[in-house]
């Protein structure tokens, strides 16, 4: 089972704040895909709920250095 997930980031300005949340994002156990959208300020992480919390990939957001607001 993957779960997909939209979760709007804070702090992101420039090309290399999406690298390296996409990044911190990818080498977390369970993540599938995580694509970062700077323009929408939004993450998008395919991921294996099994293996990953929702919580664990928000607070991989925050280890990076960004803010994670709200998850759609
Ligand atoms: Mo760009 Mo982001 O110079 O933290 S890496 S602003």
């Amino acid at each position: 089972v993957t779960e997909r997930v939209e979760i709007r980031v804070g702090g992101m300005t420039c090309a290399s704040c999406v690298s390296r949340v996409e990044r911190s994002l990818k080498k977390l156990p369970g993540v599938l895909e995580a694509s970062v959208n700077l323009a929408t300020e939004k993450a998008t992480v395919v991921f294996l709920p099994e293996m990953v919390s929702l919580a664990r990939i928000k607070a991989a957001i925050q280890e990076a250095g960004y803010e994670p607001l709200e998850d759609t």
